[in-house]
């Protein structure tokens, strides 16, 4: 496919947003990308072929949602309802709420009735430009729920064309079952799930949740030794509700991204800098959990640490079904501007996610795009609850 007659935000090279104004893109059969230029410049025989006059639209590279729970069992308005009478998301939890309630849905659903059920909310994601989207388990905490989840997620890469990465997430919750045994849980459910998710192929990184309310960094290392030992990569929930030091065990685990990091102190930002970690900005439950502590964006910036945003979709902390919304909270609440938003939902996001020559507009890299009626890069964040998508374009699995 050949899309002619149009301004590309490649995000490659020195300009911003790697602007070029009137260009040219060739997606080859292969859904790699065989050219990308000046529309002047493009090879006579190419210049033949068949193409689409975009007349002047945006083409950036298609939008990633690097950390989302959008498989899950029922729903969670009711604690919507106790929070706005003022109960906290940690109170709620500890009453028995919270995650382990989704836990209860999530294990009493059928397989083909969570599978239908994400599809509504991938399909909102799709029709923003999202081509790639992670997924994670950890609303079974069980054996065979956890490889339930998982296998929904890796089914939503044939039923829709969509890129999918899965992440165990084992260590999300302490189930009601192993109260007051959360070492004996690690042991004998999450690790033992991890290694048979991992055999079935069903696990692309291993992540965790480290916090008060969930499980200590000494606990998260024991699933990452785990990790480590199948070969498969890291990333964490840290610092979101205090600090913890799971950044800095992430880091010295050489985690893809640590993620919310709302309280990380700078030695952590220089821990994940050293690591190559991106921090993975999640301002959707910052949003809804109406918290005050912004992550360190300007310690982020100082290191170069790369920053991603994503909607964490997931039916408690951030019921957040778009990503263009999550590209203008990330502007307006946590002060990034719409070109670090736009490279927090492409390029960085598939940082995060391992991917390799992905969420750029590069010669041979993935031609997954999204074509916007815009005319300015900056309109894709500023815009709220308005949707611009004119075509998306899955390069294929
Ligand atoms: N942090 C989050 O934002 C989600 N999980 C986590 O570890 C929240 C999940 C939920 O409330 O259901
Ligand atoms: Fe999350």
């Amino acid at each position: 496919m050949l899309y002619k007659n149009a301004i590309l935000a490649t995000l490659d090279g020195p300009k911003p947003y790697g602007l070029v104004e009137e260009g040219a893109v060739w997606v080859k059969n292969d859904g790699r990308i065989g050219w990308v230029g000046e529309e002047k410049d493009l090879p006579e025989g190419l210049a033949k072929e068949q193409s689409i006059d975009l007349d002047g639209r945006l083409i950036t590279p298609g939008l990633i949602d690097c950390h989302t729970h959008i498989v899950y069992g029922g729903n969670r308005a009711h604690e919507f309802e106790l929070r706005l009478q003022g109960a906290s998301y940690e109170a709620i939890a500890k009453a028995g709420g919270g995650i382990v309630a989704t836990v209860a849905a999530t294990r009493a659903a059928r397989e083909d009735a969570l599978l239908e059920n994400a599809l509504t909310r991938i399909d909102s994601l799709l029709a923003e430009g999202v081509t790639c989207i992670e997924i994670k388990s950890g609303y079974g905490l069980d054996l065979e729920t956890e490889l339930k989840m998982l296998r929904v997620a890796r089914r939503i890469a044939d039923e829709r064309p969509v890129r999918v990465r899965t992440s165990f997430l084992g260590a999300h919750a302490l189930p009601p079952e192993f109260e007051n045994r959360a070492d004996h849980y690690i042991d004998t459910v999450c690790i033992p799930a991890l290694r048979a998710a991992k055999e079935l192929g069903l696990v692309d990184a291993v992540d965790g949740f480290c916090e008060n309310i969930a499980f200590s960094k000494e606990q998260i290392g024991r699933i990452f030794e785990a990790a480590k030992s199948l070969n498969i990569p890291v990333k964490l929930h840290a610092e979101q509700l205090s600090h913890q030091g799971g950044t800095a065990l992430a880091a010295s685990h050489g985690a893809l991204s640590v993620d919310h990091v709302e309280y990380a102190t700078e030695k952590d930002v220089m821990a994940m800098a050293g690591a190559g970690s991106v921090a993975g900005l999640l301002p959707g439950a910052f949003y809804a959990l109406k918290e005050t502590q912004k992550p360190p964006v300007a310690w982020f910036r100082h290191h170069n640490v790369p920053m991603a945003l994503a909607t964490d979709c997931n039916p408690g902390s951030s019921p957040v079904h778009s990503l263009l919304l999550i590209m203008n909270m990330g502007c307006t609440l946590f002060d990034l501007t719409p070109e670090e938003a736009l490279r927090a939902t492409t390029c960085h996001a598939a940082q995060a996610l391992g991917l390799q020559k992905t969420g750029k507009i590069i010669k041979d890299w993935q031609g997954d795009l999204a074509i916007w009626d815009v005319r300015d890069p900056a309109e894709l964040s500023y815009r709220i609850g308005f949707n611009p998508l004119f075509i998306r374009h899955f390069g294929g699995p």
